[in-house]
């Protein structure tokens, strides 16, 4: 186990999950691998437990990680006797038939820097990379067997939130949890190709388009790309087709930050996601309003045509390398 957390919140949160019966454990609005991995392995433990578990609906679970899920959605008219919310830092990132089923919620588990203390109890470890790494230590000090099924889901928890063990939360501990996930018989080839290599036909049309119609500036040390939303429906592209496509940029060799921007359904709108080594993607994001992580940040451009926003972000991009 983990020796610098603490303490205490993580004895409060062993104390509620062995004392009390009637879980109902929510997950965040577009749902990860973390969150429903986390949620999934936390509910089968309990069950193992030969306590009532389930996974609150989440209306915007996509097929990449409904599989984790199986039995385990809550049957309407389900009474609640703890809500226990896993890789939600804020009340705010509930889907709205959370928000709206549970005005209390009992226990918190997460590892966002930005966790707001919206539970009952709250135990937040900033330094794990995923939330399910918490979840992970919780299930072994409470006796649990690590069956298969919980181990694809602490897997896909700790695999999709580092990249496939490749972003810089990535610890040692991290691996140490896949480890014992792949000693549990968890199904890690599968799961590694449907979150990391499978694509779909729409996901490689719109890499495509990105690498095709970037411009590159500074000589070469900004990208900014466009993805106009005729494009998206042209392709049928899904939210979770534009997953994280931003950081494609930043991945061709000198780009130190690269801006996406996605056009908003309806038109009028541009989503900026924002990617960077070495410099604070959520400073340059801040000044349109946004937020985020110095490598990962993101804002929205109000009432721009396409051109207007890439050249204001154009100019937010050389301005900071400048700087
Ligand atoms: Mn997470």
């Amino acid at each position: 186990m983990r020796t610098s957390f603490d303490a205490e919140a993580f004895e409060g949160a062993l104390r509620t999950l062995r004392d009390r019966d009637g879980f109902v454990l929510l997950t965040h609005r577009r749902p990860d691998g973390d969150t429903i991995g986390s949620a999934a392995a936390l509910c089968r433990g309990l069950r193992q437990l030969g306590k009532q578990a389930w996974l609150w609906p989440n209306p915007d679970i996509t097929p990449r990680f409904a599989g984790l899920t199986e039995g385990l959605w809550a049957p309407e008219n389900t009474q609640a006797g703890c809500v226990a919310a896993v890789d939600v830092a804020d009340r705010a990132l509930l889907p709205a038939n959370a928000q709206e089923a549970f005005p209390v919620i009992d226990l918190a588990i997460d590892h966002h820097p930005s966790f707001r203390a919206y539970a009952g109890l709250g135990l937040c470890r900033p330094e794990a990379a995923a939330c399910g790494e918490i979840v992970y230590d919780l299930l072994a000090a409470l006796g649990c067997t690590l069956t298969p099924d919980m181990a694809d889901a602490v897997y896909t928890a700790a695999a999709t939130d580092t990249g496939c063990f490749v972003f810089d939360n990535t610890t040692q501990y991290t691996h140490r949890v896949a480890a014992a996930c792949m000693a549990a018989g968890a199904r890690w080839q599968e799961i590694n190709y449907r979150c990391f290599r499978l694509k779909t036909r729409a996901r490689a049309a719109l890499e495509g388009q990105i690498y095709a119609g970037m411009t590159l500036l500074k000589d070469g040390r900004g990208a900014v790309a466009l993805l106009e939303q005729a494009l998206l429906e042209r392709l049928g592209a899904t939210d979770d087709d534009c997953d994280n496509l931003a950081s494609l940029l930043a991945q061709v060799e000198g780009v130190e930050i690269g801006a996406l921007l996605t056009e908003v359904k309806g038109g009028g709108a541009w989503k900026v996601s924002v990617r960077s080594r070495g410099h604070d993607a959520s400073r340059i994001c801040a000044a349109f309003g946004g937020g985020g992580h110095a490598g990962a940040a993101g804002c929205t451009l109000q009432g721009l045509s396409g051109r207007a926003a890439a050249e204001a972000m154009t100019a937010a991009l050389e301005a900071a390398l400048d700087a």
